[in-house]
């Protein structure tokens, strides 16, 4: 926050925010809503198949922002509640997907054995398509005290990003470049900002369109998001390479194996840092006008360069 002293000197003087408390609360209150959102029914395989993924662990960052940004423009927490959900069985499902031998191929996710090394390549990917429908109709049942308009643009925003517009298409962009060495930054960057970044926006962006934003907010709100979402990707490469199985939950080194292009391949480890952090002060520079009710934001950014998974 910044204050200007009687020489007329501003000064910036962030207040401290309990960010470790702050993200150990709202993942409490995310498992819980998760653990209530489906229930074991029969044929029961499929439902155990959705519910072990999806209540694995994992930073639950894709609900937490959208909590973040609906309590930022004057919502609450139960609104956003089943948008928070839907965004993490749309996220878990693509990590089941992603994880498949056709994809990525890893025996490891989230710290346990993948979907299909448990329940074999055909359950996990039937878990992850009802996981995907499934947060779909979970929004659109479940959200109170919101208009059906704002849970319409919901609806459509996720939509857009998860398919060949988002996830979908950096996928297919990400598997065409796989064993290509002339991968240019700018198809790196097409790559990021739609397999990591635009689920990551949308979180973000949905939080605010719950609470009825204003357009100038949700402009800002989505540069922020679209800045730390590219951050947050330069920081998976570096971990990539920098830290332990163990730390990530997940097989390390897997793209010097799989020889991706990655930022640290274009730039080093301690220039991707560097640009990492450039983003999130850009990202933080974005919603600094929303004043200290920005706190929970700015430190999130904060996070994601210095996060150890
Ligand atoms: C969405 C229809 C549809 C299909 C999926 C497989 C696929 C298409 C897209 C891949 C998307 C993907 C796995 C992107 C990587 C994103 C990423 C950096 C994941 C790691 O996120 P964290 O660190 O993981 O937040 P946790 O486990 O903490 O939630």
């Amino acid at each position: 926050m910044t204050s200007t002293t009687d020489q007329g000197r501003v000064l910036t003087t962030a207040p401290a925010f309990d960010l470790l408390g702050y993200l150990k609360q709202r993942q409490t209150q995310v498992e819980s809503a998760l653990e209530k959102a489906i229930a074991v029914t029969y044929p029961e395989k499929i439902y155990e198949a959705m519910r072990y993924s999806l209540m694995a662990g994992g930073k639950r960052l894709r609900p937490i922002l959208c909590l973040a940004t609906c309590e930022l423009v004057g919502g609450t927490v139960d609104m956003a509640m089943p948008a928070a959900c839907a965004l993490e069985m749309i996220h878990t499902m693509s990590l089941i997907h992603d994880d498949l031998p056709a994809m990525d191929n890893d025996d490891y996710r989230r710290g346990k054995l993948t979907n299909h090394k448990v329940y074999g390549e055909d359950i996990a990917i039937l878990a992850g398509d009802g996981l995907l429908a499934y947060a779909f109709e979970f929004i659109s049942l479940q959200t109170r005290q919101v208009s059906p308009t704002q849970i319409l643009q919901v609806v459509v925003r996720l939509a857009k990003a998860v398919g060949a517009a988002g996830l979908v298409g950096g996928q297919v962009v990400d598997l065409e470049s796989e064993g290509n060495s002339d991968v240019t930054l700018e198809t790196l960057n097409f790559i990021h900002r739609h397999k990591t970044g635009a689920l990551l926006e949308a979180s973000v962006v949905c939080g605010a369109v719950l609470a009825n934003a204003s357009e100038a907010d949700l402009q800002r709100l989505s540069r922020y998001a679209q800045n730390i979402g590219l951050a947050f990707q330069i920081i998976d490469d570096v971990l990539d390479i920098t830290a332990t199985q163990e730390e990530l939950g997940k097989t390390a080194g897997k793209d010097l194996q799989a020889q991706k292009a990655t930022y640290p391949s274009f730039w080093g480890i301690e220039e991707s840092r560097r640009q990492a952090s450039q983003l999130v002060l850009e990202a933080k520079a974005e919603i600094a006008s929303f004043g200290e009710k920005a706190l929970p934001l700015m430190a999130i950014a904060d996070y994601i360069t210095a996060r150890k998974h």
